[in-house]
């Protein structure tokens, strides 16, 4: 008889980071809507997200499980693809 190992633990359910990218096009005011839309900012808390993508290249605006991660990316992509705008962001795991 083959006797398997067997996992022991599975692994926790890992966080994911919601990225957002800058470009040269999209206007600030727009990305300032879809963070208080999106990821539940006051005016004060996304104008600083954005204002951080601008100067840094990318910003976090915030933290999920992967599903809910991946549906804020959904929805940011939708709204900006709908506007005409190239806004970008990708979720990815927290590493802690
Ligand atoms: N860089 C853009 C501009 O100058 C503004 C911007 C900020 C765009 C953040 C995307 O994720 C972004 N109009």
């Amino acid at each position: 008889m083959v006797l398997e190992r067997v996992p022991l633990k599975t692994k926790p359910p890992g966080l994911y980071q919601v990225v957002m990218l800058n470009d040269d096009y999209t206007p600030m005011e727009f990305v300032v809507v879809v963070i208080q839309e999106f990821f539940g900012k006051d005016l004060e808390a996304a104008t600083a997200i954005m204002l951080k993508i601008h100067l840094d290249g990318k910003g976090v605006c915030g933290v999920y499980s992967k599903d809910v991660a991946a549906t804020k990316v959904d929805q940011v992509l939708e709204a900006a693809h709908k506007a005409g705008h190239p806004l970008k962001c990708l979720s990815e795991p927290v590493d802690f």
